[in-house]
């Protein structure tokens, strides 16, 4: 029986879900006696240091879980679930962590590199450990803005190193008790098969074989699924071209959710994306089928889910009220990773303009506070806008190579709501530049003009946004062939590329995107 500690501060399904397809038991830790009667116990702690210490001294933990610690008895930290071991963190000053390694967690300091550091990495192993007996030099998925710097007074906690900038203690282990930076439930069958080393209590070493002098971070391929509602009323999966999603009167039907999300995690996929495209008008904590979609992937989907659509606050038929809180709380209980938020963003840059700062009341703030910046994505929907010069309008432009329909030379990328049914006089590069600053982990950026076509994402607009911020950019709309992707990823330095309508029609594979890339040598998770 495997003791979870689930302490209510955000997503830990996925974690559940990873125990329970690796054929074990899980049960819930409810109560401070339940630490000191666990056999093996998983502490998969979520969002940020100091919200998580808070909650366990609330809920009476801290001097339990120390016990349990200091008897040495099997424990396996994930993320903030290693952070915590550590004396304190730079993300939350002055609040104590469990002290039981030497040490602070700092804040990454990268460069020019994107913090988060949120993607597929490697790990070098310092020594052997029974949890990496089957580990081949396979990437693991991370998600973090803070980590364990090694030194010389936790050098016997020392496991495996991961470089991003420099390099960081990505497992520590001493005895029965370890823990890991990455995600195992979310790095696919390496990740699984790591998780089941603990929890089947495996104590056998195997010489080690990883002989990386460094690691190396991967660029991420996403498949995405636009669902909707037809006129028949199932849930599919539909792709528009610049957003119609319509043909000959009919929504066009590619697939249905769940099959075709576990179809691309078989095809090597490093995220799935879900953008529930008509929420804007929907309630969707009354989209059942939706959740239950989630639900469902979230049960055989290893690698990394994000939910978009109807993100914002909502007042149901009743009168009653909802936050976008709530909605995005509802998201993440039934599996999801990461939310994605998309007109309710426009709404909040266009106050922050009018006002010259956030009040803490957006849905980006509130979420990020909970979940953690790296929750957080902004779904952009971008349109050009063409003039004849940087002069005639307020908004950031680009000089095009593909001048507009009466020769301009100039063009501005105005943000859209409702499925880009409305224009807004925002435009993609001050979102995405306020949004990061309101707390959005990454941005999602799609253009209108190349949705579908299969021209080629739309270079000018994502090297302008990805300039503009720190966080990870995935490019997104008009892949149509494998050299698009090597040729956004060289020529504006974003960390993912996503495409839908190639991956649904079969036209390219996943893998032959992979192998195109790694040809090209820009490293990919195999
Ligand atoms: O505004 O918070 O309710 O979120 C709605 C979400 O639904 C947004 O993320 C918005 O992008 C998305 N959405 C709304 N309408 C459509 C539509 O197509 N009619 N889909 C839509 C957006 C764009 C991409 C697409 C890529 C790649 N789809 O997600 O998957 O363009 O396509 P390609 O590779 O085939 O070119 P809110």
């Amino acid at each position: 029986m495997i003791s979870l500690l689930d302490y209510g501060a955000g997503n830990v399904r996925s974690v559940r879900n990873a125990i329970q397809a690796l054929g074990f038991s899980v049960t819930d830790i409810t109560c401070p006696d339940d630490i000191l009667r666990a056999e093996r116990l998983i502490f998969p702690g979520v969002g940020a240091f100091g919200a998580a210490m808070e909650r366990l001294q609330r809920l009476g933990y801290v001097e339990p879980l120390k016990e349990y610690l200091a008897a040495n008895r099997p424990f396996f930290g994930i993320c903030i679930g290693l952070q915590v071991l550590f004396d304190g963190s730079e993300e939350s000053p002055g609040v104590a962590g469990l002290g039981f390694i030497p040490g602070h967690i700092r804040r990454f300091d990268v460069g020019s590199l994107s913090v988060p550091h949120m993607g597929w990495n490697d790990v070098r192993l310092a020594r052997e450990s029974p949890l990496f007996a089957n580990y081949r030099d396979e990437k693991l998925y991370f998600v973090h803005s803070y980590c364990a710097a090694p030194t010389p007074e936790n050098a016997e906690w020392q496991l495996a190193f991961t470089d991003y900038g420099a390099p960081f203690l990505s497992a520590v282990q001493r005895g029965n008790i370890a823990a890991v930076q990455f995600h195992p439930e979310k790095s696919g069958a390496v990740g699984l098969q790591l998780l089941r080393q603990f929890l089947a209590g495996e104590n056998t070493t195997k010489p080690i074989t990883n002989s990386l002098q460094q690691t190396h971070f991967a660029k991420r391929i996403i498949a995405c699924l636009d669902v909707r509602t037809n006129d028949a009323g199932d849930l599919v999966v539909t792709k528009g071209d610049q957003y119609d999603v319509r043909e000959l009167g009919e929504v066009r039907n590619l697939g249905k959710p769940v099959e075709l999300a576990q179809r691309y995690y078989d095809e090597g996929a490093d995220e799935i994306t879900f953008l529930n495209i008509t929420a804007f008008r929907d309630f969707p904590l009354a989209d059942q089928p939706m959740l239950e979609v989630l639900r469902r992937t979230s049960e055989r989907v290893f690698v990394p889910l994000t939910i978009g659509g109807g993100i914002r606050a909502f007042t149901d038929a009743s009168g009653k009220s909802y936050s976008a809180l709530d909605v995005a709380d509802e998201y993440f209980r039934s599996g999801a990773d990461k939310i994605s938020i998309g007109s309710d963003a426009v709404a909040t840059a266009e106050n922050y303009l009018e006002c010259g700062n956030g009040d803490g009341s957006s849905a980006i703030e509130q979420i990020a506070r909970v979940y953690g910046n790296q929750a957080v994505v902004i779904s952009i929907d971008p349109r050009r806008v063409y003039v004849n010069s940087p002069d005639d309008t307020r908004h950031h432009t680009v000089a095009t190579t593909t001048p507009g329909p009466h020769g301009e030379g100039y063009c501005w990328f105005q943000c859209t709501i409702k499925g880009g049914r409305e224009g807004r006089d925002v435009d993609a590069v001050e979102l995405a530049w306020i949004c990061e600053q309101l707390g959005a982990g990454e941005i999602l950026l799609n253009s209108i003009d190349r949705d579908g076509t299969g021209a080629g994402f739309d270079l000018e607009l994502i090297g302008a946004v990805s300039q503009a911020v720190t966080i990870p950019v995935i490019a997104s709309s008009g892949a149509g062939q494998v050299k698009h992707f090597s040729e956004v990823f060289a020529a504006t330095g974003v960390e993912a590329a996503l495409a839908a309508g190639i991956f649904h029609r079969r036209e390219v594979p996943i893998a032959a995107v992979k192998t195109h890339l790694r040809e090209q040598g820009i490293e990919t998770r195999v």
